[in-house]
Order: C-alpha cells, then sequence, then structure tokens
C-alpha cells in the first residue's frame, strides 16, 4: 500500500496529521463502526485505532481483518469476488448487501481495470460476472442499481456486440472478464455466474 494512501496527504510512508486530525479519527470511528454492523464476529468490535503518524501499510493491515476478503487498490476502491457465483442477480445484490457493499459498479477505465485483475486470477469461472446495473425497468435503459444511468457512471464501455437482449430476455447487467459491459439474464439457470461486490466504507481513508 502506501503512497496513495489517504489522498496526497502521505509523506515518507507516514499519514500526516496536520490537518483536521479529529475528523480523520471521526470518520475512522464511524467507519469501523459501519463495518462491524456488517461484521458478527466479536473479536473485532470495540476495536479504533490511533492513526497518528503510522505507516498507511499498517493501517490497511490492521483494518485488513475486518473487510472480510475484500481486496484494496490504491486509489480505486476494494472488491470482492464471488467466483462461486450465484443463478439469480437479485441473490448477488443481497450477498454483496449482507456485505455492507454494493454490487460493483465501476465508474472509470481504472475501476474496471481492478476488476478485470481480479478477474483473470479465475481462467475457470464463467466469463461474465454481474455486477450493479440493468434494465428491468424499461428496455434498453440501462441504470445502476442505484437508479443512476449507466452512460453517467463514468464508464460504459461495452463488450463487442452488447447490449443484444440475446432471446428477448437480458435484463441484468454483467462485465465480461475482458472488462466490456453486456446485458445478461436476471436469472442464468445452466451456470452460476460469479459476481463482484465493491465496498465502500474505507474509501475516503487510503
Ligand atoms: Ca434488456
Ligand atoms: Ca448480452
Amino acid at each position: 500500500m502506501g503512497e496513495e494512501c489517504w489522498g496526497n496527504e502521505i509523506e515518507k510512508g507516514l499519514v500526516r496529521r496536520k490537518m483536521f486530525p479529529s475528523f480523520h479519527l471521526l470518520f475512522i470511528a464511524l467507519s469501523l463502526a459501519q463495518l462491524q454492523t456488517a461484521t458478527s464476529s466479536p473479536e473485532s468490535k470495540n476495536v479504533i485505532p490511533y492513526v497518528g503518524n503510522i505507516p498507511c501499510s499498517k493501517l490497511y493491515e490492521f483494518i485488513k481483518p475486518l473487510l472480510k476478503g475484500y481486496e484494496y487498490f490504491p486509489g480505486v476502491g476494494f472488491y470482492k469476488f464471488y467466483s462461486g457465483g450465484t443463478n439469480y442477480f437479485s441473490k448477488a445484490k443481497k450477498v454483496c448487501e449482507s456485505d455492507g457493499a454494493h454490487l460493483a459498479i465501476p465508474n472509470s477505465y481504472a475501476e474496471a481495470n481492478a476488476l478485470h485483475t481480479i478477474y483473470s486470477r479465475f481462467p475457470d469461472t464463467h466469463r461474465f460476472a454481474f455486477i450493479g446495473f440493468h434494465d428491468q425497468s424499461s428496455e434498453g435503459k440501462y441504470v445502476t442499481i442505484f437508479g443512476d444511468p449507466l452512460y453517467k457512471t463514468g464508464y460504459s464501455k461495452w463488450s463487442s456486440g452488447e447490449p443484444n437482449q440475446y432471446g428477448g430476455n437480458e435484463d441484468c447487467g454483467s462485465i465480461h472478464r475482458n472488462g466490456g459491459l453486456n446485458d445478461i439474464p436476471c436469472e442464468v439457470s445452466a451456470v452460476k455466474i460469479p459476481f463482484f461486490c465493491e465496498h465502500k466504507a474505507l474509501q475516503w481513508i487510503f
């Protein structure tokens, strides 16, 4: 981890507390509290770190066990790939929510690339993974799970030939392992579809 930690306030690997240190502490406390609501293990409770002049890598190591397998991409975000997948978009959405996260929504090429990086470690999984957009309300009008138009997210690069509403039944969002977007059925009975969750809780720290 390192130089990207804590925005531009990192110097020589140390978190600087020049500005609003109490705000920093408050935000960390709030974020950890938010994480703990999604974490059931008792040993992770009541742990508020002292953040004065500790290396970001140490801070990350401290927080890592609370992230439930979410991987940190410096300056980009926290992601988890459920390679085992599910047959249902709605189930994938719920699993992310139970982590205190949400189905991933790439907002940049950097973010799409983070997903691609993770995906490349799982060559045997299905080539498409559920992510957080759909056109269930109005055919062809792709929106995120939060209702924002897909074209406003900052990343709307479709896979070649997509979206194609194949079989008249493709109303949920996915990403190809190569990084392109694709419309896919919301229920896929023949095969489990892996999915990406994205965790926002601690992104502001790093
Ligand atoms: Ca559709
Ligand atoms: Ca499609």
